[in-house]
């Protein structure tokens, strides 16, 4: 393979977030400069079905939002704002391709520098009182961790070591054992039916919260394991979108099923799974719009794309996917709870856990809704997916190496 991703870890360690807000904010639009125009991606020219590893993604489209009310900036686009403004700029360390712990562990070093610095800082040569377990709980719930494993750990430390020497490391080991404990549960494969031919798995999400990405990077992995993909372009509101989608098809050998811009979106569903089970299928994969989750019209698209996908298909969609952007904070849970409501959704996969100092809300989310996490997404390229892994997350929140 020629070499890897190129300034990959440059972009996941040495940077601030990739996705600064201005580059693709959930429900602004991206500026023109910040992302080139598709389609020109890069020198690559499209090849058919050999999907040999890309080095790079796609550029992710201009955006041309459907026809609607202005939107004002959303709290948790604000709070990464903040969060922007608030973070030091690190050095760039040029660095050597590392194993897939380390760049998860390089990924949310903000995450856990936030939370280990502070409970250093709360630790010192502190005997364990119960103004030290109250800043303690703080800590932990400013790192989006959620009252009740803030809780949780904070009681655990109080009925084993109360009154005793306790160091910022045995603080971080409990706060691994406890985020594993919640994680646990909720880390589930994504797992394909092949007795669905073919296996209908729809995104959603907000608006670039990682949709079509995960898509591409979900149809390499499907197509190495021998299986024949199909991609349906169910963003018809932009052009650009469509074309995104296409470039994935193109570099992972997968048939995209498109109609021109301004297309009804749900038709586009339709005819994608009548064509799919005609040709016999193992998964097709149905991207849509990004929508927020407060946009009642939007969300009735959704559902209607879902109603007429069961015409087909009366069982399917066999997992409707919600992506979630790591470094959008608390909002997070609002776009788990309402997409759940209104579309179903069966597992999660958290994406740009490079970078974020707010990885700690994959755990709030897991305590809350118990759903599936399947996935979680470490920088744009086609193999920046990774099975989650619940002790790998919390180890590496918790800085433990
Ligand atoms: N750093 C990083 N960037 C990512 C990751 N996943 C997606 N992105 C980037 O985030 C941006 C938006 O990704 P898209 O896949 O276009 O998001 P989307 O949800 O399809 O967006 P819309 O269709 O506009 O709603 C792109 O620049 C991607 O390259 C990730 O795991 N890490
Ligand atoms: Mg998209």
């Amino acid at each position: 393979m020629t070499e890897k991703k190129p300034g990959f870890f440059q972009r996941l360690f040495g940077t601030p977030p990739v996705q600064t807000p201005e580059q693709s904010p959930p429900e602004t639009p991206v500026t023109p400069d910040a992302i080139p125009d598709i389609p020109e991606p890069e020198a690559e020219p499209p090849e058919p079905v050999e999907p040999a590893e890309p080095t790079e993604p796609p550029p992710a489209p201009k955006h041309d939002w459907p026809p609607g009310p202005p939107e004002t900036t959303p709290d948790y686009i604000e709070d990464v704002e903040d969060d922007l403004a608030a973070a030091p700029q690190p050095v760039a360390e040029p660095e050597q391709p590392k194993g897939w712990f380390a760049r998860l562990a390089s990924g949310l070093k903000r995450s856990s520098d936030n939370l280990t610095n502070s409970i250093t800082s709360v630790f010192t040569k502190r005997k364990l009182d119960a103004a030290t377990l109250d800043e303690l709980e703080d800590v932990l719930i400013q790192a989006d961790l959620g009252i009740d494993t803030a809780m949780a750990i904070t009681e655990t430390l109080r009925r084993d070591r109360f009154d005793k020497d306790v160091s910022g490391e045995d603080v971080r080991a409990v706060l691994a054992a406890e985020v594993e404990k919640v994680l646990g549960p909720v880390a589930e494969p994504l797992v394909v039916d092949s007795s669905k031919k073919p296996f209908i798995i729809l995104m959603i999400g907000v608006n670039g919260s990682g949709k079509t990405t995960t898509i591409g990077k979900l149809a390499q992995k499907f197509a190495a394991e021998g299986k024949s993909v199909m991609l349906a372009a169910g963003d018809t509101f932009r052009a650009a979108a469509i074309e995104q989608l296409q470039v994935w098809g193109q570099r992972t050998g997968a048939p995209v099923i498109a109609k021109p811009a301004g297309a009804d979106a749900s038709g586009l569903a339709f005819d994608a799974v009548t064509r799919a089970k005609a040709e016999g299928r193992d998964v097709l994969i149905i991207d849509t719009a990004g929508r927020l989750q407060n946009r009642d019209e939007l969300m009735n698209e959704l559902e209607k794309i879902i109603r007429v996908i069961k015409k087909v298909e009366p069982d399917a969609p066999h997992a409707t996917l919600l992506t979630l952007d790591a470094t959008t904070g608390q909002n997070a849970l609002k776009q788990v709870e309402i997409f759940g409501q209104r579309a179903g959704v069966t597992g999660l996969v958290m994406t740009k856990l490079d970078g974020t100092a707010r990885g700690g809300i994959l755990v709030a989310i897991a305590k809350k809704f118990g759903l599936p996490v399947h996935y979680i997404g470490v920088g744009e390229g086609v193999g920046d997916l990774e099975p989650f892994e619940a002790a790998d997350f919390a180890r590496a929140i918790a800085g433990r190496d």
